[in-house]
């Protein structure tokens, strides 16, 4: 090997969701904050190429302002002239993302947005004889087999097979893979987290398997927001840079970064990421919940979710004067010893249905209903009735 050899450094993100908002409030200065932050981590680890494995934007039609934090992070990015590869991802629109692409291209910004016949190479040369940088934006069986017009694609892992294959990737060189798919080692799915929004479709049916990426020496994914490896730790979820729910509140942000040497020598590691505001998931009454507030004034300004444990008397706007960004209430209440199993037949038979609900209410809640409630309850009940009478 030649004396000037050197690692080639990667600093692989996803999943920006630029434009995202949680629980209603806009994230902007959020993911200014943590774009910035992107950038120091350029400065002072001085990658030779920024990866961005996909949905860079929440939206299809991404927020106007999302675009141009978006365009002034690449301007940045550009400056320090560390080269940028990036995909779409199912939250991206591939042609949108892809506009000026062949423009940028010779500026050192590679943008895959759609998948065309075969993937986008960037050659890499660090002296170790060139690292090909694989781009494949977010694919589905239906559009692989649109693009070869064969119908033998019929599954997710037809789809990537076929998609690396005819891209020619040799297994004898280094190569690097940059995609936005469900990866799944045998039959252990990636953790999952609630802000992949199409849950139903990430669940299991458009995943693909692991095996098929043995070409690569490392695989820079996007699609899951949890940080996690699949299979070997070099095929790679970096996961979100921020916490986009609050089932995300434990997880530790990181930007992922790559140290590539000779085939096979590949180091990997985590660089923390400080968010502008946390994500916090509080349990307890309302009285402790007030007091935590009390204790810990630094929540205030935080995204803070509660779960209660009792019920309260318009707890809302008691929470709201000391967390200024409250994501959400949650009630997770004890059921008395109540359980919906017990309740006889016999009885039902015998009871009307105002009755019934009555006994589950009293408990579940420990407690009766108000006149109110019950008023509400027959009013209701007697709507349903006139619904159903007009029906038969
Ligand atoms: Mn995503």
């Amino acid at each position: 090997m030649e004396k000037s050899a050197k690692p080639t450094r990667l600093m692989h993100i996803s999943d920006l969701h630029l434009g995202k908002s949680l629980h209603g409030y806009s994230m902007m200065e959020d993911q200014k904050h943590m774009l910035d932050q992107i950038v120091s981590a350029i400065d002072s680890e001085r990658p030779d190429a920024l990866l961005i494995a996909g949905d860079v934007y929440d939206r299809s039609v991404p927020r106007e302002d999302a675009v141009s934090l978006f365009s002034r992070f690449l301007t940045e990015v550009h400056s320090r002239g560390c080269p940028v590869c990036m995909i779409a991802g199912n939250h991206d629109s591939g042609r949108r993302l892809g506009f000026g692409g062949g423009i940028f291209e010779g500026t050192g910004i590679h943008i895959s947005g759609m998948f065309r016949k075969s993937m986008d190479r960037v050659v890499l040369d660090d002296g170790y004889g060139g690292l090909n940088i694989w781009l494949l934006p977010y694919i589905r069986p239906s559009s692989v087999r649109q693009c070869y017009g064969d119908e033998e694609i019929s599954n997710p892992d037809d789809a990537l097979r076929v998609a690396i294959e005819r891209s020619g990737v040799d297994p004898g060189r280094r190569n690097v893979l940059v995609a936005h798919q469900f990866i799944q080692n045998a039959d252990i799915l990636p953790e999952q987290t609630e802000s992949e929004t199409s849950r139903a479709f990430v669940g299991g049916l458009d995943s693909m398997s692991a095996k098929l990426l043995n070409a690569f020496d490392y695989v820079a994914l996007g699609h899951i927001h949890r940080p996690q490896w699949i299979a070997r730790e070099t095929i790679r979820y970096c996961g979100s840079p921020l916490k986009y729910s609050l089932s995300e509140c434990d997880d530790i942000k990181s930007i992922t970064i790559v140290d590539i040497a000779e085939k096979g020598n590949v180091t990997v590691s985590a660089m923390p990421l400080a968010p502008l505001r946390d994500v916090f998931r509080l349990r307890g009454t309302l009285a402790e919940m007030l007091e935590e507030a009390d204790s810990r004034p630094e929540l205030r300004s935080q995204y803070v979710g509660v779960v209660l444990t009792e019920f309260a008397d318009d707890p809302e706007s008691k929470l709201r004067k000391v967390f200024e960004n409250l994501l959400s209430i949650e009630f997770d209440v004890g059921r008395n010893g109540f359980e919906a199993g017990e309740v006889e037949m016999e009885k039902i038979k015998n009871s009307t249905p105002q009755e019934l609900f009555e006994e589950f209410y009293r408990g579940y809640a420990g407690k009766d209903l108000t006149d109110f409630q019950r008023e509400t309850l027959d009013r209701i009940f007697r709507e349903v009735e006139g619904y159903e009478a007009d029906q038969a």
